[in-house]
């Protein structure tokens, strides 16, 4: 066994030269991983007792990409592509043996090996999209020449991983392993090479891109499918034009249409923000100052207060996780309501393909309903998802604490409302925690969880492993008004309110916001999230147009008409109520009106989010900048390619952050505009949010 780099060893075993990768944790193509390949490829070749290479993966999976930490710093030799053209020109069979995930650069090495062997568990895939780059050495060219250009279109730009059964299938894997992968792809290779003669090249079989060249109207059809999805990004564009140039040119020209558009995404801001994401989310399950060995609880059975929206979508989080949930409801139509919409919701997936059958009664069977309290005794955690008001909450967690096991963890999904109240009536404020779902809880991926004063450690890392087991992204938030989310949507939504009282046409609000890459704007959210929650109808604020809104029944979406006049297929018409609502309540504040250009509504939302942010990090609500921007990504639709609001603040530059904070501040001689403190010293010292 030779060592070519500290990640690739060299080792000739039945005539067959084993390279062996072990770069963990996911055999990652770093530099040494790329010039232990060329140099064991070029060793093979040269290598007489050596009749056919094998390349093989130590460690959890077959490789799964570029480096993408390698990506911010000068590249380092060899070149990927010239790992790759070593591979392409072998005359020796090279084989790849595959577990675990060949993903990126992964598959586009697999690609250029003359076979693929991999075990029924691995996957293949091209997710570069979610980088916002596109496959950079050759998987555009390569792939859909293996399994067609239909099946490529749709792994490209949904960056999706097919299966190896499926692979097989389609002819990108050549034997599914049943025993031990790397004896039977041995085997395979030994094979390979005592055959003899030439051995299959893709980039030699155009046979699979017939189809798209006798009808390439699948490249305008795949473009209006992905149109509403993937709204202002770049990748999923370029990848599809890739696709098409391994369709209309040859190989080596197809290449250069390739490495063009690589180098044009690899260079852009939109791939710089979502490759600081991809960091910036496995960032966030990380608690600094927390003791590795702080002991993580065991969580086997939870119990949910409230079968509603909330907490129905709640339960299913952990149905999903086979984790046994019992919900708790006042009376029994309530919980039968509750019950029937979580069977209604994963009979709604199945209807789609998403879910079989079996899979919903074993879902729907872990969830049992209860009108006793107290049948939640045995709970590792109970999460209470009840009406918004402090005085329910108190009293339920009163109850709770003389019902729970000791050492069961008591949350509330309270979105705003402070924790620390609430722990204060228990006698296990240590075992008190904030999960703070999304609503739809089954299906929006982010998770604050809110450490309260007093939540011990290891119920913070239970809090955190927990948001994993049950796929969800979390960020551990401190406790104030709003916590991260909401309190930095509060501001938005506050200064949108303002403009549309300083003239600016609510919808005109919404479109800068929507042109911006949010799903919706500012009006629109809130006629979605309903404008009668928080709303007093007994102190109804006549100088607040959501409130006037209130008074005349228009609650949202729910009620046909909120900000926005809805028909029955909830498409939204600016209404004239709306619109004479804030010239009305303009008048009565002596507001001054006109046109508001749409640069300044954008700044003036979202430097409020920024400022905000700031503030958050400041006061050590949010652990750092990016879990803000996490937040927000996963949260509230933030776009991905714009990084998140702390990021787009540092790509703006915080010092120009800070000089439009100021002018707005002596515009308005509004204190809603004076500059975070952290911000300020930031620009002094010349430094970014980290
Ligand atoms: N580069 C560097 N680090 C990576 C990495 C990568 N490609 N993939 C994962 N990691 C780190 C990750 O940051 C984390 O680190 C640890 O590994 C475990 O990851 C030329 C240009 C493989 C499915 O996009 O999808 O090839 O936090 O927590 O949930 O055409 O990681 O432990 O310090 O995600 O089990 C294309 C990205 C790259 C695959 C495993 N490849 N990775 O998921 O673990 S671009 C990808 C994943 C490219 C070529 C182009 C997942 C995973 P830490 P994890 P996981």
């Amino acid at each position: 066994m030779v060592a070519l780099t500290t990640m690739v060893d060299y080792n000739v075993e039945q005539g067959v030269a084993v390279l062996t990768l072990n770069n963990p944790p996911v055999n990652a193509l770093s530099q040494g991983v790329r010039q232990g390949l060329k140099e064991g490829v070029e060793k093979a070749l040269a290598d007489d007792s050596a009749s056919a290479i094998l390349i093989y993966c130590e460690g959890r999976t077959f490789i799964a990409g570029a480096d993408i930490s390698e990506f911010s710093s000068k590249p380092m030799g060899p070149d990927f592509h010239a790992v790759l053209s070593t591979m392409d020109a072998s005359a020796k069979p090279i084989v790849a043996a595959i577990h675990g995930t060949a993903l990126g650069g992964g598959l586009e090495t697999a690609l250029c090996c003359n076979y693929r062997v991999a075990v029924p568990s691995a996957k293949f895939g091209l997710p570069e999209v979610n980088l916002g780059l596109l496959p950079g050495a050759g998987g555009t060219q390569r792939l859909p020449r293996v399994v067609g250009v239909e099946k490529t279109l749709a792994m490209v730009t949904t960056g999706v991983p097919i299966g190896a059964a499926e692979a097989f299938e389609l002819g990108l894997v050549d034997q599914l392993v049943e025993g031990d992968l790397r004896t039977e792809a041995l085997a395979f290779a030994v094979a390979k090479g005592a055959q003899g003669g030439s051995h299959p090249r893709v980039r030699d079989n155009d046979a699979k891109l017939q189809s798209a060249k006798e009808n390439p109207e699948i490249f305008a059809a795949t473009r209006k499918m992905l149109a509403r999805k993937t709204r202002g990004f770049l990748a999923p564009e370029y990848n599809i034009r890739c696709i098409e140039a391994a369709v209309n040119q040859p190989f080596d020209e197809g290449m250069k249409t390739e490495a063009k558009l690589f180098g044009e995404l690899m260079t852009g801001p939109q791939s710089q923000a979502q490759q600081y994401f991809f960091f910036s989310e496995r960032q966030a399950a990380k608690v600094p100052g927390l003791d590795k060995a702080t002991e993580e609880l065991p969580i086997t059975k939870v119990g949910v207060i409230g079968g509603g929206l909330m907490g129905g979508g709640i339960s299913m989080n952990f149905a999903n996780a086979g984790i046994p949930v019992t919900i708790v409801e006042t009376n029994q139509p309530a919980l039968d309501r509750g019950l029937g919409t979580i069977r209604k919701n994963y009979e709604n997936t199945a209807r789609k393909g998403r879910l079989t059958a079996e899979a919903v009664e074993q879902r729907c069977g872990l969830v049992t309903g209860t009108l006793d309290m107290a049948d939640l005794a045995d709970c590792d955690l109970i999460i209470e998802a009840v009406f918004e008001n402090m005085a329910v909450k108190k009293e339920i967690f009163t109850r709770l604490d003389g019902i729970a096991k000791p050492g069961a963890i008591l949350a509330s999904n309270t979105s705003a409302l402070d924790l620390n109240e609430i722990a204060s009536v228990t006698s296990r404020p240590e075992s008190v925690i904030g999960l703070h779902f999304f609503s739809p809880a089954n299906v929006m991926k982010l998770l604050e969880v809110v450490r309260g004063e007093k939540t011990s450690d290891a119920v913070i890392k239970t809090g955190m492993a927990l948001a994993k087991r049950i796929k969800k992204v979390a960020i551990l938030v401190g406790v104030c008004p709003g916590f991260v989310g909401n309190r930095i949507l509060f501001a938005r939504q506050f200064e949108a309110a303002r403009l549309a009282l300083e003239g600016a046409p609510y919808e005109q609000v919404d479109k800068v916001l929507f042109d911006f890459g949010f799903p919706m704007g500012a009006f629109q959210m809130g006629d979605l999230a309903g404008l009668d929650l928080g709303w007093d109808k007994d102190n109804s604020n006549p100088m607040d147009v959501k409130d006037r809104l209130c008074d005349l029944g228009r609650y949202g979406q729910k009620t046909g008409a909120g900000f926005y006049d809805y028909d029955d297929k909830r498409m939204a018409t600016p209404s004239a109520i709306t619109t004479d609502m804030f010239a009305e309540v303009a008048g009565s504040l002596g507001v001054e009106r006109g046109e508001i250009s749409d640069e300044e509504i954008l700044d003036r939302c979202i430097l409020p989010m920024i400022n905000e942010g700031a503030k958050i990090l400041e006061e050590g609500i949010a652990v750092r900048a990016s879990d803000i921007d996490v937040c927000y990504v996963y949260g509230y639709g933030w776009p991905v390619y714009r990084g998140g609001p702390m990021h787009y603040a540092n790509s703006m530059g915080l010092d120009k952050v800070l000089e439009k904070l100021r002018h707005y501040q002596t515009v308005s001689g509004d204190d809603f505009w004076a500059p975070s403190a952290l911000l300020v010293s930031l620009v002094e010292k010349g430094e970014r949010f980290k």
